[in-house]
């Protein structure tokens, strides 16, 4: 007789326990608090508001007329971004396909980065200059705004004064983002409160919460970079380090025979308009899209490691192990 079989059997049917649960926890928090679509405010909010409204139960929301006063609104075209920073170089994204930081086939592939004068950016995305196949996108997460490009932060603020009141800190990063339609962002998450400022064109996200961890498959990922040889042509360089966890699915067309369990989720989609600002809480999953040439600039706060991030480490790990049931 075998002894094994009854007690694997028990492991699988506690493990399939586990999941339903996982799966009720997170249809009650649609049921309960989350939001069909991203609601609007039709002007900046109190700290308290905000804090109160928002940022604590962990809802998007868009802020309208909270960006009027920034001179970047009206000045940053083309024409003025060259005069006023064009000899300037940005760390740039390149890939023959626009996902930087996305998987692809049994890797996780990240972009080339160049240096380039933001001018000669600028030029290729007003296609006066052969791409030669690239995909480009000025995305760089490292405040790139203040580090590479501090001539265009008279234009705006460096700090959004409400939010920094209402969450006690200042934003860890300032980024700047200038890409191509092409250029998409894989789906993930990040642990930082963001406020993402649209300054011209429009920008798409898909959003779903991270209560919906359970439905969103994760694989491990050997790393490796895109570079572009001589001829044109671009290869995938594996890199050393430990495989990367990333989200394969694509949600604007999900391989559902694949990833069925992603047939679950209810996600939010919302264009984010020039002059428009969203609040992105922290740890809900995005893929963002955009329309030729947007520039946007976002704030990052770091978020508190509370009870709240507790929890999604809990029903993450719970997520992991029971998705490889068999
Ligand atoms: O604008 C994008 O392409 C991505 C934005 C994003 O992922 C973020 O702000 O965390």
């Amino acid at each position: 007789m075998n002894v094994i079989e009854p007690r694997l059997r028990s492991d699988v049917s506690a493990m399939e326990g586990a999941r339903r649960k996982l799966e009720a926890c997170a249809r009650e928090a649609h049921e309960l608090y989350l939001p069909r679509c991203v609601p609007y405010l039709e002007a900046p909010p109190t700290p308290l508001d905000f804090y109160r409204s928002w940022i604590s139960p962990n809802r998007p929301c868009i802020i309208r007329h909270a960006l009027d006063h920034w001179g970047a609104l009206r000045l940053w075209d083309y024409d003025y971004l060259r005069k006023k920073a064009g000899q300037t170089l940005v760390s740039v994204a390149v890939t023959p396909n626009g996902f930087a930081d996305a998987v692809n086939g049994d890797r996780f592939v990240m972009p080339e980065e160049r240096r380039m004068k933001l001018s000669h950016v600028l030029d290729l995305l007003e296609g006066q200059e052969d791409k030669r196949g690239g995909v480009f996108y000025v995305q760089k997460q490292c405040s790139n705004l203040l580090q590479e490009l501090p001539e265009l932060t008279s234009d705006l603020e460096t700090n959004i004064s409400w939010m920094s009141e209402a969450l006690g800190k200042d934003p860890d990063a300032v980024n700047f983002w200038l890409g191509e339609k092409a250029a998409v962002t894989s789906m993930h998450k990040d642990h930082y409160e963001n406020l993402y400022c649209v300054i011209s064109g429009e920008k798409h996200f898909l959003l779903l919460p991270p209560t919906d961890r359970p439905f969103i498959p994760y694989g491990l990922y050997q790393p490796a970079v895109y570079h572009q040889r001589e001829d044109g042509q671009f290869q995938v360089l594996d890199q050393d380090g430990d495989k990367v966890p990333w989200i394969p699915v694509d949600p604007l067309d999900p391989d559902l025979t694949r990833f069925p369990e992603f047939g679950s989720v209810s996600p939010l989609r919302v264009t984010v308009r020039a002059g428009e600002m969203l609040y992105l809480p922290s740890l809900w999953f995005h893929h963002v899209t955009q329309s030729h040439g947007a520039i946007a600039v976002n704030f990052w706060y770091d978020m508190e490691y509370d009870i709240k991030y507790n929890y999604y480490q809990l029903i993450d790990q719970l997520s992991d192990i029971t998705a490889s049931t068999p």
